[in-house]
């Protein structure tokens, strides 16, 4: 569970970009989830598969340090996303499970059932939550997929112990992570030798700005994305790719974005992968295939202050 857009989702002003080119001068919780490996992994070599359906993964158990590329599809009917946090030492794969994906469900049934107002809800959701939440680390992982899409995201995995999650939200009001969505990833010494792919499109990700240098042509790009900070209080970045319809709302994708009362299937915007949650210093790549139509990078936590950019791919 992130901790991010916690407060965030009351921020009212909703800054929106104006449209423009994406010219260069643009500037119930398991307490032990399955572990097979997928048929078509290859954690060996830095290159993972990622399956997920309504509501799992189907991953390696364990992987190699160093770059990895994951490929992820969506086999479900609902979007979904996998966000890598790196456990803060002395934190199990049980302590996020029991002491924060738990007690976070809980609090939000409370205020889904109206027991409590959106106010209360957020005012009181820190008292739930374990103080080493600010501790985990934004490693980054796949973005937003669509259902029957694939998308690719690489990222620098460090030795320890790992969650794996998705947050979104079923149209019960439950997180995916509370409908097993949650399972724990230990990424060993041994290096899987790889190295960063080369980009051609860069977003750096600041409190709270999203800068893009983009090529707005239609094919295959890297993206570099960085992060030169940490959300105050929170964990990371993100940034994902979304395709609109030529007369899709984007106040309507900002307000699907919010996990408080967003993020139920389905969105108003198909999503082609992204970069999840990067820390201060880090940076992902995602790579993204591009057609004409218009799309927008956006972030999950801080669209709806003003982190997104439309573009127009001709
Ligand atoms: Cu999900």
């Amino acid at each position: 569970m992130s901790l991010k857009s916690k407060g965030l989702a009351l921020a009212t002003a909703v800054t929106v970009l104006g449209l423009v080119s994406c010219g260069p001068s643009d500037p119930d919780v398991p307490a032990e989830t399955p572990v097979e490996p997928a048929a078509e992994t290859s954690a060996d070599t830095g290159i993972v598969e990622v399956m997920v359906e309504d509501y799992s993964f189907l991953a390696p158990p364990t992987m190699r340090s160093g770059w990895t590329t994951f490929r992820m599809t969506n086999k479900g009917e609902q979007p979904h996303f996998m966000l890598l946090y790196r456990l803060p030492e002395g934190t199990t794969f049980g302590d996020y499970a029991g002491q924060l994906a738990q007690p976070f469900q809980e609090q939000y049934d409370r205020y889904t059932s109206g027991e409590l107002s959106q106010g209360e809800f957020l005012e009181q959701l820190g008292g739930v939550l374990p103080e080493w939440l600010g501790s985990l680390e934004g490693i980054g992982g796949v973005g937003l997929t669509a259902p029957g899409r694939t998308a690719q995201t690489t990222v620098l995995l460090e030795p320890g112990d790992y969650v794996m999650e998705c947050y979104l939200v079923s149209p019960e009001g439950k997180f995916h992570n509370s409908l097993g969505m949650l399972r724990p990833l230990i990424v060993t010494e041994e290096p899987t030798g790889r190295e960063a792919p080369e980009a051609d499109i860069f977003i750096t990700l600041s409190n709270y700005e999203m800068s893009v240098e983009a090529v707005n042509t239609a094919g295959e790009h890297t993206v570099a994305v960085h992060a030169t900070e940490n959300a105050e209080g929170l964990v990371g970045h993100d940034v994902h790719l979304a395709r609109l319809a030529p007369d899709a709302s984007i106040e309507d994708l900002i307000a699907w974005m919010s996990w408080i009362d967003g993020m139920r299937s389905p969105p108003p915007a198909e999503f082609l992968g992204g970069t999840e949650h990067v820390g201060a210093g880090r940076t992902s790549y995602m790579t993204v295939s591009l057609e004409p139509g218009r799309y927008a990078w956006i972030s999950e936590g801080f669209a709806s202050q003003g982190m997104l950019q439309e573009c127009v791919v001709e």
